[in-house]
């Protein structure tokens, strides 16, 4: 009952697996008896920040909120699992700066460019590279690459791959431990 929660603050490129890797990792915690949800574009996107669109003064915003959101989950002793490009040091570093130290644990979903556009499960950089969609992070509009991310998930250094997404959950399961 007394469960500490904390913010898991997943970053990185359209693509780079972050909702796939929370979800996976938010069912391996329930099934350990944990209280653990995620907070995606699905569920605050379309929702509370549905007036926000992909402007730097809206994505700035959309951070804002999700940062008070998860907040107050996390007072609620919620795992919470944030999964949202948020590509602005400033913007992640602002909600780190008004929870505990510790309570916040930023994942980088550190996943080239080439990799998220040969995946595109979306067609998103297609049309980005078509010109149909205009400011895509990572095609014309900027990524910030976290400097102190607690946590930095890789492509193989080998063969360029991603490992799977029970691996790297797993992996971010051993660092809450
Ligand atoms: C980036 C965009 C854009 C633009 C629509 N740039 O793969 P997806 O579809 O599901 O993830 C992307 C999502 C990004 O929303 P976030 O709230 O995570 O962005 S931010 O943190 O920057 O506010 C993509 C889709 O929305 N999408 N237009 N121009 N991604």
């Amino acid at each position: 009952l007394n469960q500490k929660g904390c913010i898991l603050w997943f970053t990185g490129l359209s693509g780079s697996g972050k909702s796939t890797v929370a979800y996976t990792l938010e069912h391996a915690l329930k099934a350990e008896g944990k209280l653990a949800h995620v907070l995606d574009g699905d569920n605050i996107r379309h929702g509370l920040n549905n007036n926000l669109g992909f402007s730097a003064a809206d994505r700035e915003e959309n951070i804002r909120r999700i940062g008070e959101v998860s907040k107050l989950f996390s007072t609620c002793g919620v795992i919470t699992l944030v999964s949202f490009i948020s590509p602005y040091i400033k913007d992640r570093d602002a909600v780190r700066a008004k929870v505990d130290a510790g309570e916040f644990i930023e994942v980088y979903m550190k996943i080239p460019v080439s990799v998220c556009e040969d995946r595109d499960p979306k067609g998103l950089y297609k049309a980005a590279r078509a010109g149909k969609i205009k400011g895509f992070t990572g095609i014309d509009d900027p990524y910030e690459e976290p400097e102190n991310a607690e946590l930095v998930l890789e492509v193989s250094k080998e063969d360029g791959v991603l490992a799977p997404p029970e691996k790297m959950a797993g992996e971010i399961l051993q660092y809450l431990k």
